[in-house]
């Protein structure tokens, strides 16, 4: 028996005739938080104690069955019965058990499914072990028990690629007993009465053998760490399930073990915020007031990011009226745009009927008058504010009553742009990231005179487009492109100092990301970072010491990265290798400033590039740019390939505290201190000894 809590009816148990049915009732997806486990142990051991019952059914109200342990009690001290044991007690009843899924049985769910006697699935549903995608591994059996009932290979492929798997494949494999369809009650009486007829077979996985497959086990391990240097659980699974051979108990300790070790780790408290804060960043008022109905969009621009953008909204069924102002680039847009959902197709995203329908739902114009009638206008043209203004200005004289008009710009002033009409609280920012069809992030920014609800539509397109919307309020380069910014600034340092570009981006590719900055500006084009820079010249503080003299002298040179084969690196053939001639370029640049480079270590340029990119991000969280900080942490996840599993800048600065961050600032500020400046909001946490945490639950 439990700790004797009370298991607040979240389970409850129906005796019909010969058979009982076991509810679980924990809206929004059933996680086995500690009332779950309660009742379900109360359950199965009253069922047992009573003896009356020939088979149970345990089944589950709402969307769907159990998706997992719940994870908000992850980092806690838990309370028992911890759910490993709740399934021991279900797979160890007298009485068969049968569960039936439906929905997304993921994790915990699946793993419940799993320790029963037999599992039947309605059809069109998923089970899936996610648990790798937050830092951890299947913990409450599904190590021991997958491989007994489906082999290794599958259990290998489950739990390491976390994917939701139909249920129809899960049954090929022999992880699920019967697929049928129906209602969840309904279903879960049919196959009680199943059980008891004989009808449907039952197993126990503790009298299952799993067939070793060490080679396989070997491989696995060996892609983990190939693929994810940086992560513990990956591997930690993969010994989880090299223990299938041991008899079941042992097995489930060692696994236990497993788990253990991987919830000790920081990685996975970063990936469990990345997972809420996915969620958080559109549970704000803002995000849930009425909107406008979007139907058919209008993009203006045809280059890279208006096709990106068409190509999303395409991609989630909306219609895409395009303009271009010369035929030539109208019919490149569309070629791009083409080439885009060629692409989806090709990597599976979308088949090849659903590509048809969206390139049918698509109208290439060449004269803004065509937008009369569209509900959302998406401005992708040149980052200029004159030319912004001129068409906002058409946009005003053309657009029907209520229609949304956004623009794309990285950096601009939105108020600026919407002063341009007669009508602003129409106005807002989409900010969209290269490219637009594949990078989830959206900066929806919100103007002064934005409309409730203009910012509301703003999130339900993200939610469409299936983006995570973060809201952003003016100010030059809103979150993002802002703190990008100056940590921009730092790389720039670096190098003028002695490092070369590869040991940055050697060290920060170490650190987690996905690309080094400097093959980052190579993929992106130097001539842009050369474009700002010279925009912003004439505001430069004297006392700022210029970054950019090596890149400007590389662009002089024609040398734009990828798309002229030269920048950083020569892209001549096959991988990168470092341009000699830029070294050259540094050498002589350092030589002019009267600068003796310096060797840094690969940790010393991490520790200065993130303290740099925390100190923006907590200007922004400062002066209100971004609502919280995991705002801040969500636009660099989904925009900026900041490694997931660290959970976002301020998540990261956390973890080293904001007194080592003021310490580090502080020693900085020593040679330079007019770039290394401790924040006001730093310095008040050091001294409170709180945290980014703590803001973002204020
Ligand atoms: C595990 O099981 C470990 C075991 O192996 C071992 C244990 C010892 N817990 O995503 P949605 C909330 S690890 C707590 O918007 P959808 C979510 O935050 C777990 N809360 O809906 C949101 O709250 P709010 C393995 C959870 O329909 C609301 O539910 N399982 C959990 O788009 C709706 O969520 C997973 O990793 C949870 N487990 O998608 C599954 N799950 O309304 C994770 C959701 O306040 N979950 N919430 O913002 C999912 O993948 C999706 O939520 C799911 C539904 C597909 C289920």
């Amino acid at each position: 028996m439990a700790d004797g809590a009370v298991s607040e009816n979240v389970v409850t148990t129906e005796i019909l005739g010969d058979v009982a049915l076991v509810c679980i009732d924990n809206p929004p997806v059933n996680a086995s938080g500690h009332a779950v486990r309660v009742g379900l142990v109360e359950a199965i051991e009253a069922l047992n104690a009573a003896g009356e019952a020939k088979a149970i059914a345990i089944w589950c109200a709402g969307r769907t069955f159990m998706a997992g342990a719940d994870i908000r009690e992850f980092g806690k001290p838990s309370k028992p019965p911890a759910l490993p044991d709740v399934f021991n007690v279900i797979e160890g009843s007298a009485i068969p058990v049968v569960a039936v899924m439906h929905g997304t049985a993921l994790g915990g769910g699946f793993e419940l499914g799993l320790c029963c006697h037999a599992r039947v699935a309605i059809a069109g549903s998923k089970v899936g072990l996610p648990e790798v995608l937050i830092g951890l591994l299947p913990g409450a059996g599904g190590t021991q028990r997958l491989p007994r009932l489906a082999g290794i290979p599958f259990a290998l492929d489950m739990s390491l690629s976390g994917r939701q798997v139909p249920v129809e494949e899960a049954a090929q494999a022999g992880a699920i007993d019967r697929v049928v369809t129906g209602e969840p009650r309904e279903v879960a009486l049919e196959m009680a009465r199943a059980v008891v007829a004989g009808d449907l077979p039952t197993r126990r996985t503790d009298q299952i053998e799993a067939a070793y497959d060490a080679e396989a086990l070997a491989e696995a391990k060996a892609a983990a760490q190939a693929k994810t240097p940086n992560l513990v659980n990956p591997g930690k699974c993969v010994d989880a399930i090299a223990a299938c051979n041991l008899p079941l108990p042992e097995g489930l300790k060692v696994e236990r073990q497993c788990f253990l070790d991987c919830m000790e780790t920081p990685q996975r408290a970063g990936l469990i915020h990345a997972f809420f804060g996915e969620r958080a960043v559109s549970n704000i008022p803002e995000a849930k007031g009425p909107s406008r109905e979007v139907q058919t969009v209008g993009v203006i621009g045809g280059g890279t990011m208006g096709s990106g953008i068409a190509t999303a909204c395409l991609s989630a069924g909306l219609n895409v009226v395009l303009v271009e102002v010369a035929q030539e680039g109208l019919d490149r847009g569309v070629a791009t745009i083409g080439k885009n959902l060629d692409g989806a197709v090709k990597r599976g995203k979308m088949s090849a009927e659903k590509k048809d329908a969206a390139l049918a739902r698509l109208t290439p114009e060449l004269d803004l008058d065509a937008l009369a009638e569209v509900d959302l206008v998406i401005e992708a043209v040149f980052e200029k504010m004159e030319v912004k203004r001129e068409i906002f200005g058409k946009l005003d004289g053309i657009c029907k009553p209520g229609a949304v008009l956004a623009s794309n710009t990285s950096y601009l002033d939105i108020n600026e742009i919407a002063a341009a009409t007669s009508r602003p609280s129409d106005v807002l920012g989409l900010h969209f990231f290269s490219p637009a069809h594949v990078m989830r992030l959206l900066e929806i920014v919100q103007g002064d005179k934005t409309a409730p609800e203009v910012l509301a539509t703003g999130f339900a397109l993200a939610k469409t487009l299936k983006k995570v919307g973060v809201l952003a309020q003016v100010c030059d380069g809103f979150i993002g492109n802002r703190i990008l910014a100056h940590y921009g600034l730092c790389s720039g340092y670096l190098v003028l100092d002695g490092a070369s570009p590869q040991q940055v981006d050697r060290a920060l590719e170490d650190f987690g990301f996905a690309m080094g900055p400097y093959k980052v500006s190579d993929l992106a084009g130097l001539d842009i970072g050369w474009m700002t820079r010279k925009r912003k010249a004439g505001d430069r503080d004297p006392a700022e010491r210029y970054a950019g003299d090596i890149p400007d002298r590389i662009c002089e040179q024609g040398w734009f990265g990828r798309k002229t084969g030269k920048g950083y690196y020569l892209y001549d053939a096959g991988a990168p290798v470092p341009n000699p001639e830029v070294a050259e370029i540094i050498e002589a640049v350092r030589a002019e400033k009267g600068i003796t480079p310096r060797d840094f270590t690969d940790q010393e340029i991490v520790d200065r590039y993130m303290t740099a990119m925390i100190v923006e991000a907590a200007r922004v969280v400062e002066d209100g740019t971004a609502k919280r900080p995991l705002d801040v942490d969500m636009v660099f996840l989904f925009g900026y390939g900041f490694p997931r599993f660290r959970g976002g800048p301020l998540h990261y600065a956390d973890t080293l505290g904001a007194a080592e961050i003021v310490a580090r600032i502080e020693r900085y500020a020593e040679e330079d201190p007019h770039y290394w400046q401790v924040p006001d909001i730093l310095r008040r946490m050091a001294a409170e000894g709180t945290s980014f945490a703590d803001l973002n639950k204020a």
